[in-house]
């Protein structure tokens, strides 16, 4: 009270100043989102920057992002937007005082908040509309707030009394934090995808997935389980906020380079035969030794069999996917028709697919990253080509080809283990989808290779795990390991980046022994 009492008269101007953009700022957003609710979800003001700071930061920074936050990333993200913003909101405060400066910058906001809106890829002319809302309803605050009225004339010197400033802050933050709130809720009542895939049943198949023989999984501790559970499936999406797309609301357009449009609804879907298969996904962003590669029972419909409702043109080369968030993945067409078993899944591990990990819809297709197939909230499939479309990360420089590479893991011991000397187990697995592990060797210091024993093939679109029992001597030691692919090409020893097109190097552990 008596540090409040303590301001000089122009610090408490400036004080309320800080005070009424902050909320003002809370106002365009708040009234922003309950808009955009009512509209799309996606239009939110707070949303849209944040989407459109995403699509646009260099993939240098948004690769050393996803290493070092994870998928906290995004927090991250939206932290140091809130601060920008907020900083942003009291200086247009300070400003409005004598001038509408403030007011001007808010309209400014304004302008690139809807041309961003407008560049979302799911948007339509009424995705203005949240944010010039938010943004009126942000000035009608800002100008109560210093000088007690909404117009635009200049006020009376202290013709905002102190109670006067105090109530109007109050009505205004108690309106904004209720628009926000009721935009939240609105937002679960009208989207709830939980309750919706809750109640979504799985098609019966007749073409189970073959049976996962014990020997695929060596009974060693700390090894990569051969299945990996859906809460512990890595996670990559450029989306902020997890699309809601229910089942029944969900379409699938076939089209382009094709003899007929097509549309399957889940009802459509569920006419033809479902089959399962167990297939192993990898990011092309993993590290060597790194830990996004999934294992996992997709249960779908084979690809082939939905272009081949349309018609594919023998001249189209890329089938270009694209997720209701507006994401796109480019594959060869040529991978989906040779026989191999790319699906359209909306089962995974025997439930319907985690919202995370794209309800309804995915695709999955073994043997090339996820960034150029495996498009979760998939919508529209479209028939072209590689010379005339490009995709989401293609455009930001990857590789437009992208098949997996062949990598190789030690999982036990960990990392910095200490062991005690004589026989130490060493194991962990290798995968290279489509041509499959043929061998494992690992290598102590700068021993001679040595052939790890190798569990059982489950199939050559999933990883393979392996054992080898050293004898372990006191000391530090650095253990290596690389594989054999299928067709007899030895994983090469050279170290590149993830990126454009998926890292390369051996991978080792320093352990000590005594
Ligand atoms: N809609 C959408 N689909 C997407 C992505 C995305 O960002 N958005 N990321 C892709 C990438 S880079 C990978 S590696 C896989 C990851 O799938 P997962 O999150 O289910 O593990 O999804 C792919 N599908
Ligand atoms: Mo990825």
């Amino acid at each position: 009270m008596n540090a409040v009492r303590g301001y000089s008269a122009a610090g408490r101007r400036r004080l309320r100043g800080a005070a009424a953009g902050l909320l003002a700022a809370a106002t365009v957003l708040g009234i922003g989102h309950l808009v955009a609710v009512l509209i799309d979800p996606a239009a939110s003001p707070f949303y849209v920057l944040g989407a459109t700071m995403v699509d646009h930061t260099p993939h240098a920074l948004k690769d050393a992002a996803i290493r070092r936050f994870g998928s906290h990333d995004k927090l991250a993200l939206f932290v140091s937007m809130a601060a920008v913003m907020a900083l942003g909101a009291m200086l247009a405060g300070l400003l409005e005082r004598r001038r509408p400066i403030g007011s001007a910058l808010l309209i400014g906001l304004g302008v690139v908040t809807v041309a961003a809106a407008m560049a979302r890829p799911t948007a339509t002319p009424w995705f203005a509309v949240p944010t010039i809302v938010g943004i009126l309803a942000g000035i009608v605050a800002l100008r109560v707030l210093t000088t007690g009225s909404p117009t635009l004339r200049t006020p009376e010197p202290n013709s905002l009394s102190r109670r006067r400033f105090l109530l109007s802050a109050a009505a205004v933050g108690a309106l904004a934090v209720s628009a926000a709130a009721t935009g939240k809720w609105l937002g679960t009542r009208l989207h709830d995808i939980v309750a919706d895939r809750a109640r979504f049943v799985l098609p019966r198949t007749a073409r189970p997935a073959p049976a996962v023989a014990e020997a695929v999984q060596p009974p060693v501790d700390g090894i990569t389980p051969f299945l990996t559970s859906a809460d512990r499936f890595y996670r990559v999406d450029t989306a902020l906020q997890v699309p809601a797309l229910s089942s029944g609301d969900w379409r699938l357009r076939i089209h382009g380079m094709t003899d007929r449009t097509v549309e399957f609804d889940m009802d459509r879907l569920r006419t033809l035969p479902a089959v399962e298969r167990i297939v192993t996904l990898t990011c092309v962003s993993n590290e060597v030794g790194g830990e996004l590669a999934g294992t996992a029972r997709w249960l779908g419909y084979p690809l082939a069999d939905l272009l081949a409702a349309a018609g594919v043109h023998p001249d189209a080369d890329m089938l270009l996917s694209r997720s209701i968030d507006g994401f796109t993945a480019g594959t060869p067409v040529s991978a989906i028709l040779d026989g191999r078993d790319a699906l359209l899944a909306i089962g995974m591990n025997g439930a319907p697919l985690p919202i995370v990990h794209g309800y309804p819809a995915r695709l999955i297709v073994p043997g090339l990253y996820g960034y150029v197939s495996a498009t979760k909230w998939v919508v529209d499939l479209e028939l072209t080509r590689f010379d005339a479309a490009r995709a989401y990360w293609t455009d930001r420089g990857w590789a437009d080809r992208a098949p997996i590479k062949t990598a190789s893991r030690i999982d036990v011991p960990a990392a910095f283990a200490t062991v005690p000397a004589g026989p130490v187990t060493v194991a962990g697995t290798a995968w290279a989808q489509r041509r499959g592990i043929a061998g494992v060797q690992v290598r102590v210091d700068d021993e001679p290779w040595q052939s790890a024993t190798l569990a059982a093939e489950y199939s050559i679109d999933t990883w393979r795990q392996w054992t080898w029992q050293w004898n372990a001597t006191p000391g530090n030691h650095t253990l290596r390991v690389r594989a054999v692919d299928g067709r007899g090409e030895p994983q090469t020893e050279q170290r590149t980046p993830p990126f454009p097109s998926g890292s390369t190097g051996w991978h080792s552990r320093v352990v000590t022994v005594r």
